[in-house]
C-alpha cells in the first residue's frame, strides 16, 4: 500500500464538484484515509509551493489557491501515487486525457481542479504540511 496527497482545489470547490470528484476518486480505487475542508493562508499557500517560488506563475498560483476553500485528502491505495497521477490527467486540462479529472472539472493550467504529489518525497512533505500523525493512523 501507498498514500499520496490530494487537494480539490478552490475552482471545483466554488463549482459545486467536491462531490463528483470525491466519486471519482473512490470508483478509481483510491481508499480516502484522511479527508478535511479548509482554506489556505497565505504563508501555507506559499510554503507548500515552495519549489515554485521562482517561477513565473507563482504569485498567480499563490492567489488562486487562497481565493477559496479547498479539500485536503491522503489517499491510500497500491502504487497509490503515480495512480493519482494518472486519475488526475496532465497539468494542462486541454491537454489532458478523456475521462480523467483534470479533463472533466479543470479549466485552464492554472485553475486545474486537483493537486497531487509526485513522488515519494513530495507525498510524505505534503501529508505531513496538512494532516498529524494522529490522523494518518
Ligand atoms: P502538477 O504536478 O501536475 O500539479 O504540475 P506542476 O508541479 O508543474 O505545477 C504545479 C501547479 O502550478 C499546477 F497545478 C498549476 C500551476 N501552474 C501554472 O499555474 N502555470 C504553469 O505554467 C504551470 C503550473
Amino acid at each position: 500500500m501507498e498514500r499520496t496527497f490530494a487537494i480539490i482545489k478552490p475552482d471545483a470547490v466554488a463549482s459545486g464538484n467536491t462531490g463528483a470528484i470525491l466519486a471519482a476518486i473512490e470508483q478509481a480505487g483510491f481508499r480516502i484515509r484522511a479527508m478535511r475542508m479548509t482554506r489556505l493562508s497565505r504563508p501555507q499557500a506559499e510554503g507548500f509551493y515552495g519549489v515554485h517560488r521562482e517561477r513565473p506563475f507563482f504569485n498567480g498560483l499563490v492567489e488562486f489557491m487562497t481565493e477559496g476553500p479547498v479539500v485536503v485528502l491522503a489517499l491510500e491505495a497500491p502504487g497509490a501515487i503515480l495512480k493519482w497521477r494518472e486519475t488526475m490527467g496532465a497539468t494542462n486540462p486541454e491537454k489532458a486525457a478523456d475521462g480523467t479529472i483534470r479533463k472533466r472539472f479543470g479549466t485552464n493550467i492554472e485553475r486545474n481542479a486537483t493537486h497531487g504529489s509526485d513522488a515519494p518525497e513530495t507525498a510524505a512533505f505534503e501529508l505531513a504540511f496538512f494532516f498529524t500523525g494522529f490522523e494518518l493512523l
